[in-house]
């Protein structure tokens, strides 16, 4: 078994405010990611600044910047082999019109800014989203039933 990863998950104000957080969460899980970290709060504007600091340029960035500051969140960490890219295709392409149902976008989504939920896009964002959401670490565990996920 390699390249355990750990991503960078968030429940946006939208799904919290339609009560999607344990239907999220039970995806995850289901798919036999492991959950190294969780953590509700409303974002400050500084923390929503840099997480998308990426984004500064671009026309949607202030509407952007007031959606995810508008309300609570919960932010994740997620482990497992390949998790970013696993994470990524469980969560679906950023416009929920065009996401696949069966993705989460996909199936609750029907807006490109309003798409539920973030995941890191590859291993330098997992990394530095980790990081500035979770600054005190994440948790080091191994669920017992992972000898029934990986060979
Ligand atoms: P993703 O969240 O799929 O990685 P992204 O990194 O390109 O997408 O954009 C970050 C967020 O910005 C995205 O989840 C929703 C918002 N966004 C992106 N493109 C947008 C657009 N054209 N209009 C409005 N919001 C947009
Ligand atoms: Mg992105």
């Amino acid at each position: 078994m390699s390249d355990i990863q750990t991503t960078f998950v968030m429940v946006k104000p939208d799904g919290v405010q339609r009560g999607l957080v344990g239907e999220i969460i039970q995806r995850f899980e289901r798919k036999g990611l492991r959950l190294v970290g969780l953590r509700g709060l409303i974002p400050s504007e500084q923390l929503a600044e840099t997480h998308y600091e990426v984004h500064k340029e671009r026309p949607f960035y202030s509407g952007l910047i007031s959606f995810i500051t508008s309300g609570p969140v919960v932010a994740m960490a997620w482990s497992g082999v390949d998790a970013i890219s696993v994470a990524r295709s469980i969560i679906g392409p950023t416009n929920g019109r065009e996401a696949a149902p069966g993705t989460i976008r996909g199936d609750y989504g029907m807006d490109i800014g309003f798409n539920l939920i973030h995941g890191s896009d590859g291993e330098d964002t997992a990394s530095s989203e980790l990081a500035l959401w979770f600054p005190e670490g994440t948790m080091e565990w191994k669920p017992d039933i992972e000898q029934w996920i990986y060979e």
